[in-house]
């Protein structure tokens, strides 16, 4: 494969990572990320829904790049002059541009860094990627300061955006998933119709019993009801969705089902039932590959992402 596809992420300014609510009788974080001297560890994520934080460490492509960026962009959000005087010092101060004839920008923040985070949608393009051994670029934006570059090639300003290598940019992951199928057919990532749709109400369910504040409100019981359905399915055809191996319908639900693992525990302390060990053996399964953990949030961004739809 000689050339890389290019695809376009988002940044946004790093918060806090909020404390737990009182209730939660998960594990407890500790007060900031963790710092990595070695690795490009941003701090933690705020998002809504649909963002999936990922630090810098994961973003390094198939092809031994980091990313690029035309312009630090995501700095232009800061909320006031002296917050961005201070966020352009740390950034000059841990600023590498490598000196490739690609410009590609390596990043490495001394202090509060900037937080990157991606979409479920972006996630599974990445995943489709990943597996299909594809090399790619990202590009990084700020998504609450679209700069003009970005909107060109995605007027409606929506994330992912995919280019093939040919100049062409795409939207919708779920276009540009079947473009890189026809375009890098090995291994074959399509899943029959009729199983495409198997676990696709649990990220909608997972969701709604995270913000329930009301334990009878049968967000708890609809949950249960379609993981037991996924754990069917997988008993009798597992161990993927479609079989013995992986494809678009688990790439999908695979960020997801570690959103629901990782967030329901936090806040809620609450588990996946011990009961459903087809469920359990797929969530490992997916968790362990590869392609998942080069492309994972880390818990903590994970969980800062989260938390202002828990408390809202
Ligand atoms: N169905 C689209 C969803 C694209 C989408 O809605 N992206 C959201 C993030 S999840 C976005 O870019 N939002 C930014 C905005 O609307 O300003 C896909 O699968 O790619």
């Amino acid at each position: 494969m000689g050339h890389h596809v290019c695809i376009v992420l988002l940044t946004l300014p790093s918060p806090r990572i909020p404390k737990p609510p009182e209730t939660n009788t998960g594990d407890r974080l500790p007060p900031g990320p963790t710092r990595h001297p070695h690795t490009r560890d941003t701090g933690p994520a705020l998002g809504p829904t649909c963002h999936t934080p990922l630090p810098f460490s994961h973003f390094p492509s198939v092809s031994g790049e980091l990313y690029k960026s035309p312009t630090p962009q995501f700095l232009r959000s800061s909320p006031s002059p002296r917050a961005r005087r201070r966020e352009n010092r740390n950034l000059l101060r841990s600023t590498r541009v490598r000196s490739s004839s690609s410009s590609t920008w390596a990043l490495r923040f001394a202090s509060r860094p900037p937080l990157a985070t991606r979409t479920l949608s972006a996630t599974r393009v990445l995943l489709t990627l990943e597996e299909k051994k594809v090399p790619y670029e990202l590009k990084l934006i700020d998504i609450q300061n679209k700069p003009d570059w970005f909107l060109k090639i995605s007027p409606e300003g929506k994330v992912p955006v995919f280019n093939n290598g040919d100049g062409k940019w795409i939207a919708d992951s779920d276009v540009i998933t079947q473009i890189i199928e026809e375009k890098y057919p090995t291994p074959p990532l399509v899943t029959p119709p009729e199983y495409a749709s198997v676990g696709s109400k649990i990220f909608s369910c997972f969701v709604t019993f995270l913000k329930s504040k009301d334990p009878n409100d049968g967000s708890e019981k609809a949950l249960l009801s379609e993981l037991q359905a996924l754990e069917e399915h997988l008993k009798a055809h597992g161990p993927f969705i479609n079989g013995q191996n992986v494809s678009a319908a688990d790439l999908s639900l695979a960020p997801k089902l570690f959103h629901l693992q990782v967030s329901l525990e936090h806040f809620k302390g609450w588990k996946i039932p011990e009961n459903l060990t087809n469920v359990h053996a797929y969530t490992e399964a997916l968790f362990t590959r590869e392609s998942f953990i080069k492309t994972k949030p880390a818990k903590e961004h994970l969980i800062a992402g989260w938390a202002p739809k828990v408390n809202a």
